[in-house]
């Protein structure tokens, strides 16, 4: 899907365990904000919005979980399982998180402020904000 990255970062491991820097380095965006979930129930689903700018760098840091990404036209599901792997998420995708493991902690580093202005929450709505956007990229 278009713009979405699924990065793998650098491991600095020794016999005293494994560590992951996140800077300017390799973070695919300006940091505002760290925010993070736990907690999660198996069967529960988050996210289900998508935003009009923040984009986000999602981390499964401890156990896994499944993010599911759509522009409205595709969607796709994506494993995050390893703290090594980081899932580059635009503005203008819906997405759902699921599928949590016992204990996961799923870690977001986002470029904006929190804004509840900045969600799309009604899937409908998603679809009329962006519908602009998908007619040029058909073009
Ligand atoms: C996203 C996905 C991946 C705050 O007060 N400050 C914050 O920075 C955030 C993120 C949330 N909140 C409050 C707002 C709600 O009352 O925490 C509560 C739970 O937030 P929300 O229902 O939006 O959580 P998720 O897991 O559905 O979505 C979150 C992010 O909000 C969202 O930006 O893309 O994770």
């Amino acid at each position: 899907m278009s713009n979405v990255k699924l990065l793998k970062f650098p491991v600095h491991g020794d016999d005293r365990g494994s560590l992951i820097p996140l800077d300017k380095t390799n973070l695919p965006l300006k940091m505002k904000r760290v925010f993070y979930m736990y907690n999660a129930q198996p069967d529960v689903r988050r996210g289900m919005h998508a935003h009009k700018s923040c984009n986000q760098l999602l981390i499964c840091v401890t156990g896994s979980c499944r993010v599911l990404l759509d522009d409205g036209q595709k969607k796709e599901t994506v494993l995050l399982d390893s703290p090594d792997k980081g899932l580059y998420v635009p503005y203008y995708l819906w997405r759902e998180m699921f599928d949590f493991s016992d204990g996961a902690v799923l870690m977001a580093v986002a470029d904006t402020m929190y804004d509840e202005n900045d969600y799309i929450r009604d899937y409908q709505d998603f679809l009329n904000y962006y519908q602009d956007m998908r007619v040029k990229d058909d073009e």
